[in-house]
């Protein structure tokens, strides 16, 4: 049994919590809460689901921004609070974004909003239209002014995560670019940034797999986190189907200097559409994972998913069981570990 720290986080105390049902894991060690999902249909005047969304601890209590499916169809962000992280009210306005001078700067449409802590700024990084689907980002200190930052990929990319932290004083973030449509392939890549304005050096992290479960394209999920053993990665991995694709949950473990170096990758998914909230829904079989909360002082680790593009959902883990399982299954292939420059 491994003792694998969780890195450069505070304690979450009162982070939402379930001990694993009794019996042996039948795969990964990891558990969905009981009372899933967390956020049901029409969850908020004027809109119709809310999935795909991100969570942090906020000054003893949990905020976060979930992409919300307005009644006419377009999808946009909307700030939502909690106690306990588990129960969340929303608010009724949709979050105001604004330019350098405060002036309104509203995307078209946003939606797979991410959340991440850098020192004392939060950063929400989503996909809009650029003209054509790219990425978005914002910062806020405060959750009430929440200020534009230049996009940072070129269309098509719709899926990015930044690192909690610089790695040799430059800012990552991991993303997939795309096409205009559902996109049958896709790597994830990572790209460094001085000043989160220019991004550049990029690399290739990890492709698709052979696997079937991820064999069609994979995207970043949550904010990797940081462990003694590297940046622990939930990534959804996706597989076609004759009727339509799979979105499934996988693990893997980065290089904690050099993360476009994959040091474990593992081959069985962690959790896949099982339950009928995971599998019946505005679009079926998807388990898409946006956020984790995670105790440094117990190494409980709490992961928010978009289930069936429907409703948010939450699964648990331990640090010690879920790396020790990747290790346990892992296999990395020549483009996984290597640089990722050509
Ligand atoms: C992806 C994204 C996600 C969505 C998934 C399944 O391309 O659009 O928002 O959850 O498809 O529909």
């Amino acid at each position: 049994m491994s003792n694998v720290k969780i890195l450069n986080s505070p304690p979450v105390l009162n982070m939402p919590w379930q001990d694993a049902p009794a019996g042996e894991f039948n795969g990964a060690p990891i558990w969905r809460y009981s009372e899933n999902p967390i956020i049901g249909r029409n969850p908020v005047k004027g809109v119709a689901r809310i999935f795909n969304s991100a969570v942090v601890p906020y000054e003893g209590k949990f905020i976060g921004v979930f992409r919300g499916e307005q009644v006419n169809g377009i999808p946009f962000i909307y700030l939502g609070h909690s106690e306990d992280a588990i129960h969340w009210t929303f608010d009724e306005e949709k979050i105001h974004f604004v330019d350098d001078e405060g002036k309104d700067f509203m995307p078209v449409y946003a939606y797979d909003p991410r959340l991440v802590k850098i020192d004392d700024t939060y950063y929400l990084i989503w996909c809009q239209d650029a003209y054509g689907a790219a990425i978005g980002m914002a910062k806020t200190t405060d959750f009430k002014t929440f200020t534009r930052i230049p996009n940072p990929f070129l269309p098509f990319n719709r899926n990015a995560v930044l690192f909690p932290r610089k790695i040799h004083d430059k800012y990552m973030m991991l993303s997939r670019p795309s096409d205009s449509g559902h996109t049958p392939f896709g790597d994830i890549y990572i790209s460094e940034s001085p000043d989160m304005v220019y991004w550049g050096r990029h690399r290739h992290v990890m492709g698709k797999s052979p696997e079937w479960w991820e064999s069609v394209k994979i995207g970043g999920g949550a904010a990797p986190i940081e462990t003694s053993e590297g940046w622990l990665l939930f990534y959804h991995g996706v597989t076609g189907t004759c009727n339509g694709f799979v979105y499934s949950i996988g693990g893997a473990i980065l290089d904690i200097d050099e993360p476009s170096k994959v040091l474990y990758r593992c081959e069985n998914f962690l959790l896949t559409p099982e339950e009928w909230y995971e599998e019946r829904g505005f679009v079926p079989n998807v388990t898409f994972p946006c956020a984790t909360i995670h105790d440094s002082a117990t190494g409980r680790i709490a992961i928010y998913y978009g289930a069936a593009d429907s409703y948010v959902a939450l699964a648990f883990t331990k640090l010690d069981d879920i790396v020790d399982y990747i290790k346990m299954h892992s296999v990395v292939r020549e483009s996984d570990t290597e640089i990722g420059i050509r």
